[in-house]
């Protein structure tokens, strides 16, 4: 359940909620919002057409109202606190309490009316990414229509005409506002609920911030340079796992609102991308693949069967990706003796980071400034995962109920399953051939400089 409603909550409103007549708050749906980072179970439809309801990785699902036909939904843009992973709190921009969005959810077909309200201080407005709309409703200020100035709210209507997988974002003052977090998943289910059924459907979006360590709020004029990527705004270990019951076919729909590309890999099973930010793929068209890259402003779903038990690592595979926010140009200090070197360093640049080999045992003899995360981190039942950012895991169980998302803990491996340290003598070290080859006096091939005349 949310962790609590808002009616009109907010000094000034309260007080203009007060004013007005019963039947003027009645044609706004009310403000439902969170605080949490908690993933919430699937929303179950309460009306309207059913479908099988998505799971938002650390988010929730926005209900609605059901008004003549309509499925009326409320988006409040406005400050959050985004808990990034325990210790770490973001001072963001985001809809409904928290950044991302909630996700909104709806049937081919179904009427749509969003109601908009901007409580930020500077204009804004939503673009619904993907949608076959009336071009009016379309979101681009100054384009389709005028911004949304602060204390005002638009009305969006539409149907949703395509099934698939969508987001929103504002396309005002953009770079800013997705910078600050403003996004949400949206996902269209078919009106048939035979078709590519699945057990689990898992949705997030990736997003980067450029936050200093000891700040809390993103730095907006970063455009390339982003120091932690997230999943639906968590980095690990503040990730929910995903959870499976051995057997299920489960779907995952990731779009990146970040400014890079990211390789997304799932351990011990091949998927196959059965959606892309168009609609659904061909059966002919897919192939088996363990990463698949999705790029800027793309959507994919990929789909598996959970064929095997276990806790498998699910992870953007930039190695960059998976780790907290580190000091950029740090050298590369592998086989230097760390303990006294950052012991010297730090007494004439406080706060400093070591970057490269033994990174895990530096950071322990390092005060962290307040409010950051460990660059490497987590632990796990066999010790430290030195892992952050984009990571999460996949966990299978055979014993899970249909339905159940808690996190069943860590994975038993059966006895005689996990690899081991070997004890026993290691062999001599034999080459083959007997003896190493001998290194060419001079270079066996032929350098040829460049030529100016080829060089294009
Ligand atoms: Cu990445």
């Amino acid at each position: 359940m949310l962790s609590r409603r808002k009616f009109f909550s907010g000094a000034g409103l309260a007080v203009a909620a007060g004013a007005v007549a019963k039947s003027a708050l009645a044609a706004l749906p009310e403000i439902v919002s969170t605080d949490s980072a908690v993933m919430q179970p699937p929303l179950m439809p309460p009306n309207g057409r059913p479908y099988h309801a998505v799971a938002t990785l650390n988010g929730w699902t926005l209900p609605w109202r059901m008004r003549g036909g309509v499925k009326e939904f409320h988006l409040v843009a406005e400050p959050v606190i985004r808990e990034i992973a325990p210790g770490m709190r973001a001072h963001l921009w985001g809809y409904n309490g928290q950044s991302p969005g909630p996700t909104i959810e709806v049937v081919e077909g179904d009427r749509v009316r969003i109601f908009v309200t901007n409580r930020l201080p500077e204009h804004t407005s939503i673009h619904w990414h993907g949608q076959r709309l009336p071009n009016g409703m379309d979101g681009v200020a100054g384009l389709n229509q005028p911004s949304i100035k602060p204390g005002q709210t638009y009305v969006y209507e539409f149907a949703a005409q395509r099934a698939g997988t969508f987001m929103y974002h504002p396309h005002a003052d953009e770079t800013t506002q997705m910078a600050m977090g403003m996004m949400g998943f949206w996902v269209t289910h078919s009106r048939d609920l035979k078709f590519m059924p699945v057990d689990r459907d898992y949705v997030f979006l990736l997003n980067a911030y450029d936050i200093s360590p000891g700040s809390y709020t993103p730095k907006v004029s970063t455009m390339l340079d982003f120091n932690l990527w997230t999943f639906n705004s968590r980095a690990f270990p503040g990730t929910a796992p995903m959870v499976a019951r051995l057997g299920e076919r489960v779907r995952v729909r990731v779009g990146n609102l970040t400014m890079t590309n990211h390789p997304i890999h799932l351990h011990g099973h091949e998927f196959v991308v059965v959606g892309t930010d168009g609609g659904w793929t061909s059966p002919a068209s897919r192939w088996p693949e363990v990463t698949t890259d999705i790029a800027v402003g793309q959507m994919r779903a990929i789909e598996f069967t959970a064929a095997a038990p276990g806790d498998w690592a699910f992870h953007c595979h930039k190695s960059h990706h998976t780790m907290n926010a580190k000091s950029p140009g740090a050298a590369n200090t592998i086989g230097v003796e760390q303990d006294d070197l950052a012991r010297q360093i730090t007494s004439l640049v406080p706060g400093y980071m070591s970057s490269g080999g033994a990174m895990s045992n530096m950071q322990m003899n390092m005060p962290l400034p307040e409010n950051t995360l460990p660059m490497m981190t987590g632990s796990g039942p066999y010790g430290d995962m030195e892992m952050g950012g984009m990571f999460t895991v996949m966990k299978i169980r055979a014993n899970l109920a249909h339905g159940d998302y808690r996190d069943p803990g860590w994975y038993q491996a059966p006895a005689g399953s996990v690899a081991y340290a070997w004890e026993g003598e290691p062999p001599p070290a034999e080459r083959g051939g007997g003896s190493a080859p001998a290194a060419p006096e001079t270079a066996p091939f032929k350098v040829r400089k460049p030529s100016a005349s080829r060089e294009h």
